[in-house]
């Protein structure tokens, strides 16, 4: 292995030089590279200054997080930043890319930071389940303020050079093709600064009641998560100690989340989101097709959706619909989502005019012909979808890609209907389209690996996490959710109330419950439209225009702000229900809740992974993670499953007299986990 520090003298200013590819993580040999640099700098008298950069992409991203877990190799990150920031020689950080976690605290722990404006700077430990462990806690609220540092670390978003330079976090700005020669020039000019700027020499500044103000403030977004309140009750209780003492208590703090069990979930899914773009027989240097112009057939809420997320990457669209007012009243809705966005600050005027002249609304189905990728987005009806494709089939240009946006239907099927079955593939995209970031990437028997490539790759490109799934009823996702909320809707009839089960749920980490996601949804969904015909409480809530949310009542009654509440009519329906199935009735514990409806969902996925419909368990996880809001500190279902302990899943399930999957009772057996 080639040493990833090297050091070379400027004149009197010796630079170090990191290269670790691909995101100089803060590994072994490059804290010992780093260390030794720095006193080779600290010994030799020609050398006044120094400059630590980084080659390739980006400044240091943090600390290498496949170490943790493992014995730690000397020297530790929190005493390699305190090594340099004690240099007696100025020590000048460039950086470019990003510099986050223990790479911000590399940073922080320079004397001087120099950054191009693209740079961007963060603190994205909370995401992993830990805090900032290397000072950041301690330095970066000396540094930018209280409320800059709660913000970074406690959210984990990183902010960009110039924010930064106004925060204080950055000192100077450098040429965007000139950061080395700007950071040499810059630690020349501070070369005979005496005493030198430590930033744990700093005091930090507190106003009255920032930490209770931010809590509050941030108590939902937080709820559930260890890390942030850890983080804001470690700056709260150090803010007027000592930088030693401080730290120390940082260091308990970083000791304490890494060994638990929300860390070692949410590290898991960093590394299971980056891996589910990666397909076990498909070669990564796969050439892709070129996708230059993409179709969406439907303008409604799902194909305006997915049309954005192409726009806002800069690929053009040209979506098709059946009728002009449906056509305008798509694009209009896109206009007005581009709009609030602008509102919010999030996008510039200019970029909603960019985004939406790269549409093009038409009515004339053969205008796709000239379309690289074209996905359907029209109603779940295999006959409508089979039409469809045969259109397709007629028009389209050679190796175009042919896309449905199906939640459920069986893309053989679909694909039959073609001369190019291997063109043929499912993109499942979640409502809204142009929110969600999962994408489930549908292989048919017969999707070609390039087109898989292809659809895997442009996934990134519009920002989404893609997954692969088999065909099957519902695919991953939505084929977990249907034991789910079957088994919610039994727990009513043997009775439990809605309020008790979303409870749960919630109370569990999701951001609603089987029956507020019902009412969200639409209670009507799959309903056969026949009021006479009640043969469940589904029926009967439907019949009574109970319809969820959009029709102010489900299985909640609803204010106009659409607050819920208990509903006496719904409690009357299900006892009419339960009286007239003759269901016996018991006291419902949450346990009894939490085995049926969640014990059941892993039971499923382990089905899944038995027929080979997902590739690991861990896409799985991913799938919940980013498709259902599952918890990202419970790391999915399946990794769940693992810390439950799959023999108290298997207990669970056969107390109730559900057939268990094979597959879960034979890692059960052998004290298997899902996730090594
Ligand atoms: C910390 O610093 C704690 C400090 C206290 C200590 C006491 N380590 O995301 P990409 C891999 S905690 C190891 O696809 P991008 C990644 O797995 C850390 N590996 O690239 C992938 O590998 P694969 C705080 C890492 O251009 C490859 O690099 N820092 C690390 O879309 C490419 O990654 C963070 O949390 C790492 N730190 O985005 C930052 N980072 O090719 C985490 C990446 O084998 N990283 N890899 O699949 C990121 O947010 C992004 O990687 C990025 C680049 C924005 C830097």
């Amino acid at each position: 292995m080639t040493d990833p520090i090297t050091t070379a003298k400027d004149g009197s200013v010796l630079v170090i030089t990191s290269n670790n590819p691909p995101v100089n993580a803060l590994g072994a040999a490059v804290r010992q590279g780093l260390a030794a640099a720095v006193e080779q700098g600290l010994a030799d008298p020609d050398v006044t200054a120094m400059v630590i950069a980084c080659a390739g992409r980006t400044f240091f991203a943090g600390a290498d997080i496949s170490e943790f877990g493992k014995p730690m190799q000397e020297p530790m990150l929190p005493t390699l930043v305190d090594q340099i920031e004690a240099a007696d020689k100025p020590i000048v950080a460039a950086i470019h890319g990003t510099a986050l976690g223990g790479g911000c605290e590399v940073a922080l722990g320079c004397h001087y930071r120099i950054a191009v404006s693209s740079a961007k700077l963060g603190l994205p430990e909370v995401k992993l389940g830990i805090l900032p462990g290397a000072g950041g806690t301690q330095r970066l609220p000396r540094v930018a303020g209280v409320e800059v540092a709660l913000e970074l670390a406690t959210k984990g978003a990183s902010i960009p050079a110039t924010r930064a330079q106004a925060a204080g976090l950055v000192d100077r700005l450098a040429g965007e093709d000139s950061l080395l020669a700007d950071a040499v020039a810059f630690a020349r000019d501070v070369a005979d600064t005496r005493p030198l700027p430590r930033a744990s020499e700093k005091p930090m500044t507190v106003e009255p009641g920032v930490f209770d103000t931010f809590r509050a403030a941030n108590a939902k977004r937080f709820r559930g998560y260890d890390a942030p309140a850890e983080i804001i009750d470690v700056i709260e209780a150090t803010a007027a100690l000592p930088y030693v003492e401080g730290v120390q208590r940082e260091r308990q703090s970083f000791m304490k989340l890494i060994m638990g069990v929300q860390s070692a979930a949410q590290r898991h899914i960093f590394f299971a989101e980056r891996k589910a773009s990666k397909i076990d027989d498909v070669p990564e240097d796969t050439t892709l097709r070129p996708i230059k112009r993409v179709g969406v057939i439907g303008a409604g809420t799902m194909g305006g959706g997915i049309s954005m997320n192409f726009l806002s990457a800069g690929i053009p669209v040209t979506i098709v619909e059946m009728k002009q007012e449906a056509l305008d009243r798509g694009a209009g809705v896109m206009r007005k989502n581009y709009e609030a966005s602008a509102a919010k600050g999030r996008l510039k005027p200019e970029q909603v005019e960019q985004a939406m002249g790269l549409l093009t609304p038409t009515l004339d189905f053969d205008a796709l012909g000239e379309c690289d990728l074209i996905i359907e987005a029209v109603y779940e009806e295999m006959g409508v979808k089979k039409d469809i494709f045969t259109r397709l089939d007629g028009i389209a240009k050679p190796g175009a890609i042919l896309a449905s946006n199906t939640s459920y239907l069986d893309i053989n099927e679909i694909a039959s209907v073609t001369k190019r079955r291997g063109d043929v593939v499912g993109m499942h995209f979640f409502s809204p389209a142009n929110v969600m970031k999962l994408l489930e990437v549908v292989r048919g028997d017969a999707t070609a690996p390039d087109v898989l490539a292809t659809v895997m790759d442009l996934a990134k490109k519009i920002r989404k996490v893609a997954v692969v799934a088999g065909v099957c009823y519902g695919f991953i996702g939505n084929r977990m959710l249907i034991p789910r909320q079957m088994e919610a809707m039994k727990l009513l009839h043997e009775g439990a109330t809605p309020a008790q089960v979303d409870k749960v749920h919630v109370d569990f980490g999701m951001p609603m419950g089987p029956f507020q996601m019902a009412d969200l949804a639409g209670v009507d969904i799959g309903w056969h439209r026949d009021p006479s015909r009640i043969e469940n409480i589904r029926d009967a809530l439907a019949a009574e225009n109970r319809w969820g949310q959009k029709t102010g009542a489900g299985f909640y009654d609803y204010d106009e702000k659409r607050t819920p509440s208990p509903s006496p009519r719904v409690t009357e329906i299900i006892d009419d229900f339960r009286a007239k199935t003759n269901t016996p009735q018991h006291e419902i514990t949450d346990e009894e809740v939490v085995e049926r409806t969640l014990y059941t969902m892993v039971n499923e996925g382990a089905r899944i992974l038995e027929e080979g419909k997902a590739q690991r368990a861990s896409d799985i996880d991913v799938v919940w993670i980013y498709g259902y809001g599952w918890p990202p500190y419970r790391g999915g279902p399946m990794f769940w499953a693992d810390t439950v302990g799959l023999k108290t899943i298997v207990a669970g399930l056969e107390k109730h007299g559900f057939e268990v999957s094979k597959l879960l009772r034979d890692k059960a057996e052998k004290g298997e986990r899902f996730n090594k």
